[in-house]
């Protein structure tokens, strides 16, 4: 039987990309779902297929008391979260930093960091309690390298490879769990939010190669989360085979 069976699982961002395969495949195993995002329409839609219980929570990881009091007024039953997946993130603009969309900026340390941190501080102090859980971030390749035009995305990303860092010395005497997936290039609908919904430039992101499906990096958030309670997968990071590191993409 899957070690995942009627675990409770928050996912934010859940309404999309990784997110929703994530949902997607954590039901597969069994497990209770709690999933969050702005767009509950798309939730709502999502459940339809999900042959698991679910709980539904309409929220931006950025509003700071949404979060805090989303997470303190959770019904009985799904208050105990086991596996915390902080997916919710975002890219904006890939321009350079003195022509930089100082909005944009905000949105991505807005959600990246500072919702990542809003919601890992309203879950983890009863994950202590409890006596178990397990905090999955997905951070990004782009948390180990930095490319032109990346600037403050690559800093809210290097941000939270710090802060998994730091969770998990924080967490040692506890038997809470701390990982990171860190994708490559992943076809989902970041890019087309990176460039503020042109379609044709984000298609051409993923053009003549094979990039990742959410569905692979899923897999490795599924894998990491069913280990051992004494197994803590500190990292992953994950390319599609035509990639070989941030700036290096085979195009054929
Ligand atoms: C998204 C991947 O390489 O566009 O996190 O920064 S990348």
């Amino acid at each position: 039987m899957s070690r995942l069976k009627d675990k409770v699982v928050l996912i934010t961002g859940a309404s999309a990309g990784i997110g929703k395969a994530a949902a997607k495949q954590f039901a597969e195993e069994g497990a209770k779902l709690i999933l969050v995002a702005r767009r509950i329409d798309r939730l709502q839609e999502l459940t339809k297929s999900l042959k698991t219980e679910t709980h539904l929570v309409e929220l931006d990881v950025q509003n700071k008391d949404s979060v805090f009091s989303a997470i303190e007024n959770l019904p009985d039953g799904w208050k105990d979260i086991d596996v915390l997946v902080n997916n919710a993130g975002l890219g904006r603009g890939l321009d350079k930093i003195h022509e930089g969309n100082v909005d944009g900026w905000e949105d991505m340390i807005n959600t990246n960091i500072k919702g990542l941190l809003y919601v890992t501080r309203a879950i983890s102090p009863h994950m202590v309690k409890q006596g178990s859980g397990h905090i999955i971030n997905v951070g990004s390749i782009a948390g180990h390298e930095v490319y032109p035009g990346g600037n403050v995305y690559c800093a809210t990303k290097h941000a939270v490879d710090a802060l998994t860092r730091g969770m998990r010395l924080d967490l040692v005497d506890t038997p809470i769990r701390v990982s990171t997936v860190d994708p490559g290039l992943v076809e989902t609908e970041f890019s087309e939010v990176r460039f503020y919904g042109d379609k044709e430039k984000a298609k051409n992101v993923y053009q003549g190669y094979k990039p990742l499906e959410p569905g692979d990096v899923a897999d490795a958030i599924v894998w990491i989360a069913s280990r051992p309670d004494h197994v803590q997968i500190a990292e992953i990071i994950i390319f599609p085979t035509d990639q070989g590191s941030a700036m290096v993409t085979h195009k054929r």
